[in-house]
């Protein structure tokens, strides 16, 4: 049987590429997207070398004329089966009074027309999988992951820019699920908290590393990225009947977005 196929926005560092590490050792055949050719390729290269399936292709989520010719490119597999919406981020952490309007609009941008474009694009794919392995019987089984946030969910001061945006996501998420009922794909949002990666905070602070290390500071254990993935992976290896519609998760000692326990 051919290896269901799972595509990864973001793919390049972090979650995303946490996540197509953890779905090529499934089973999948992972299609690694990101701007970051370099990155993709080279991610895709160490995994076809371990003896798994990955591909890499360079793309800007927000060029829709450019996601539409990624899916016209995907026409050569035998079927798309996993889409993770994964590619966001953030940008500054100024107050409402002060924000900067043009990273208010990267961030709507990529987090919320990004997830649009690849799931407009790739849902016709989506829509006509074959069962993976592992899934009950029907005629396709596809799985749209969307990676929003816990700032998706609730604010804090400094975030209204980025909770705006992800909330986005997670409203395009629960839209979606309400869309699609009665079709063969599931809509799965991932939700998460206080994650430490290389780039997530550097990049919302502009290379300030002192920024950026106050984030997690005396924070134990904040997520990793393999946390993510691993409950990505679970996820969406449910059989295609069980949808998880929404998983929360954050590190223990995080128990809102501004109840952090640190030691000093
Ligand atoms: C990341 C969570 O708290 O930095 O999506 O907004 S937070």
């Amino acid at each position: 049987m051919a290896a269901p196929t799972a595509v990864i926005t973001g793919a390049s560092s972090g979650i995303g590429a946490a996540t197509a590490r953890r779905l090529a050792a499934t089973g999948y055949r992972v299609v690694l997207t990101a701007r970051r050719a370099d990155r993709i390729e080279a991610l895709a290269a160490e995994l076809t070398a371990a003896g798994q399936q990955a591909v890499a292709y360079p793309l800007d989520v927000t060029d829709r004329a450019a996601v539409n010719a990624f899916a016209a490119s995907l026409n050569a597999y035998p079927s798309i089966d996993v889409l993770v919406n994964n590619a966001g981020g953030a940008l500054g952490a100024d107050p409402v009074a002060t924000a900067d309007p043009d990273d208010w609009r990267t961030m709507y941008e990529t987090n919320v027309l990004g997830t649009l474009h690849l799931t407009q694009a790739l849902l016709p794919a989506l829509t006509a999988s074959a069962d993976h392995p592992g899934a009950g019987a029907g005629g396709g089984a596809g799985t749209v992951v969307i990676v929003s946030s816990t700032a998706g969910h609730a604010t804090y001061e400094g975030g209204a820019g980025y909770a705006a945006a992800k909330h986005g996501a997670h409203v395009l998420a629960e839209t979606l699920r309400l869309e699609l009922c009665g079709t063969p794909v599931r809509v799965i949002e991932i939700a998460p908290g206080m994650v430490k990666t290389e780039e997530f905070a550097t990049t919302r602070f502009r290379g300030d590393q002192q920024k950026a290390d106050a984030v997690y500071a005396g924070v134990a254990e904040p997520l990793t990225a393999d946390d993510v993935a691993d409950t990505i992976g679970w996820a969406v290896t449910r059989p295609s009947h069980v949808n998880v519609d929404l998983l929360v998760l954050r590190p223990r000692a995080q128990a809102s977005n501004s109840k952090v326990h640190r030691e000093s």
